[in-house]
């Protein structure tokens, strides 16, 4: 399928999506956004596929919402178009893992995108912030959710009430971001990161991201419960048998996806 906004590439099955609206730093316009939902659902439903990157530019993974786009939207529109929920989520209902691999800004919108990814490996020069309040509106697709659980409310009120951004060193130190990396080895590092990730069992991944998202999405206890669920239901699949059976016999596991 042949994207506008977006450009695609599958190779040792991971798929990596690169946002590509350069003269708007990648801003999110309703095309890139169905474009992406677009994306996901191809990449998703691709078997040879094991891992989805999300990447933009090394000037922007992306600067937020279209702004000239948004500038004219009513509320009745926004309310009876659902606009932002419409597309936007389709990430965070990815059953395949997802990475960010954000180099330069990563604003507004581009910032929750990153956010509703699995992890977030970014470039030194990266930039992170929920500038919205400038604009006169605030976070609307899950930045005062999401960035208050990764750096806690001090740290999330301040950004979200000034709109400043945050370099790549405070988004490693206050757990934003998994790793930093020399922007020259981004892609490289988020496809080693994805390539680990593809040679693990599917469905064992799979379950694994269920459970941490039930740490990150619910509280403690129906979380753990939930974690043990997952576990026991683990021990009816033959590549456990097979993982186990590797180490012992010290060998590389063969896994089947079963
Ligand atoms: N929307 C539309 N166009 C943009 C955006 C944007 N968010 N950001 C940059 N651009 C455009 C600029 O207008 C400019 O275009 P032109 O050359 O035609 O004037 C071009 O990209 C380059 O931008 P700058 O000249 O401004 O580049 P600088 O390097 O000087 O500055 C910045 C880079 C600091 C990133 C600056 O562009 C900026 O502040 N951008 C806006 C960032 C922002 O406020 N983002 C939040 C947007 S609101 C939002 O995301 C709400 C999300 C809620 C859910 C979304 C629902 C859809």
């Amino acid at each position: 399928m042949a994207y506008e906004t977006l450009l695609i590439d599958i190779e040792d099955q991971i798929g990596t999506i690169t946002l590509n609206r350069p003269d708007a730093l990648n801003a999110f316009n309703n095309q890139l956004m169905t474009e992406l939902t677009q994306a996901l659902d191809a990449f998703e439903a691709d078997d040879d596929i094991g891992c989805i990157i999300i990447t933009g530019s090394s000037k922007a993974f992306a600067a937020g919402a279209d702004i000239k786009e948004m500038q004219e939207l009513d509320y009745m529109s926004a309310y009876q178009d659902n606009f932002i929920t419409r597309n936007w989520e389709r990430v965070t209902r990815c059953r395949k893992p997802v990475i960010a691999a954000v180099a330069g800004y990563a604003l507004g919108g581009g910032c929750e995108l990153a956010m509703m990814c699995d992890f977030i490996i970014c470039a030194e020069n990266a930039k992170f912030g929920q500038p919205e309040i400038n604009l006169g509106v605030m976070p609307g697709a899950g930045g005062t959710q999401r960035l208050t659980r990764f750096v806690g409310k001090s740290k999330a009120m301040e950004m979200c009430l000034t709109g400043r951004m945050m370099t790549a060193e405070e988004a490693e130190r206050s757990g934003l971001v998994s790793r930093v990396v020399p922007l020259d080895t981004l892609m490289d590092e988020a496809k080693k990161a994805a390539r680990a990730i593809t040679l693990k069992s599917r469905p064992i991944v799979m379950l694994t991201k269920e459970s941490v998202n039930a740490a990150y999405e619910t509280m403690l206890l129906q979380g753990v419960t939930f974690e043990r669920r997952l576990f026991h239901s683990m021990f009816s699949t033959e590549d456990q048998k097979e993982g186990m059976e590797a180490f012992i016999e010290k060998r590389d596991p063969h896994f089947k996806n079963r």
